[in-house]
């Protein structure tokens, strides 16, 4: 089985961590491939930052297409380009977001989320919503950390992260921790033994549903709005993405 891990943002640390996160979990006979797209922005911390990685994003897709991955991870926590994703490929496409989500409510009623930026809370909230999480969520939290502070070993990144998850263990009434951030996918074994308490990251996460759904040979619907995209010219600087 190969799995390719999209880094979104285009941090190459960043990338190595993730990959190294993945394989860590994967199974034996998975191979994993780790990729980050060739523009975009360092870290995705904003609306913009979404927008322009998704393009980013969808071209890894692409790219994987090409060399038959069996299932695509999309590794930073506002989930960017998802839907557009699975219309690309018929393998199983996971956001680390949504299995986040998804593992928190299998192992608690209410988790809550720790993220990076205050401004990166509503990327959050916006999945819940759409996913249909929000009643699980007790709160989204945010430590203020720009997201390439989680690059900086020198720096308090860890203490900040700890600080505040206590504050969700001890003040939301929650069962799971659900870590924000694609640049956390390291701490989590730390976080959970500081805390003692389930602490979910997103990356392992999906390596293990991605893992799950192509053993039980299910890949993304064709059928409906998720089939691939009708045929038709692309102008200017997408026109080798349209036919
Ligand atoms: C992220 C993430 O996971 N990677 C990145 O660059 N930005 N999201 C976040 N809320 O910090």
């Amino acid at each position: 089985m190969q799995i390719h891990v999209i880094n979104p943002n285009t941090t190459a640390s960043m990338t190595d961590k993730i990959g190294a996160c993945a394989n860590r979990v994967a199974a034996e006979s998975t191979r994993i491939h780790v990729s980050q797209p060739e523009s975009g922005p360092v870290s995705i911390e904003s609306h913009l930052d979404e927008a322009i990685s998704a393009v980013g994003v969808l071209e890894e897709i692409r790219r994987g297409e090409t060399l038959a991955m069996d299932a695509y991870v999309i590794a930073c926590f506002g989930d960017p380009g998802l839907l557009a994703a699975r219309e690309l490929t018929r393998a199983p496409v996971i956001g680390i977001a949504e299995a986040g989500f998804h593992l928190a409510t299998l192992i608690s009623t209410r988790f809550s989320v720790v993220t990076t930026l205050s401004r990166t809370a509503i990327i959050a909230e916006h999945l819940l919503d759409q996913y249909g999480f929000r009643h699980h969520c007790r709160r989204v939290r945010s430590t203020d950390l720009p997201v390439l502070e989680l690059e900086n070993s020198a720096g308090n990144a860890y203490q900040a992260l700890l600080e505040e998850c206590q504050r969700a263990r001890d003040e939301d009434g929650i069962g799971a921790i659900v870590l924000g951030c694609g640049g956390m996918a390291d701490l989590t074994e730390r976080l959970t033994h500081d805390l003692q308490m389930p602490v979910i990251e997103g990356v392992s996460a999906a390596i293990k549903l991605a893992e799950s759904l192509v053993s039980l040979g299910l890949g993304t619907s064709k059928h409906g709005d998720l089939a691939f995209p009708r045929p038709k010219p692309f102008a200017g600087r997408f026109a080798d993405w349209g036919q």
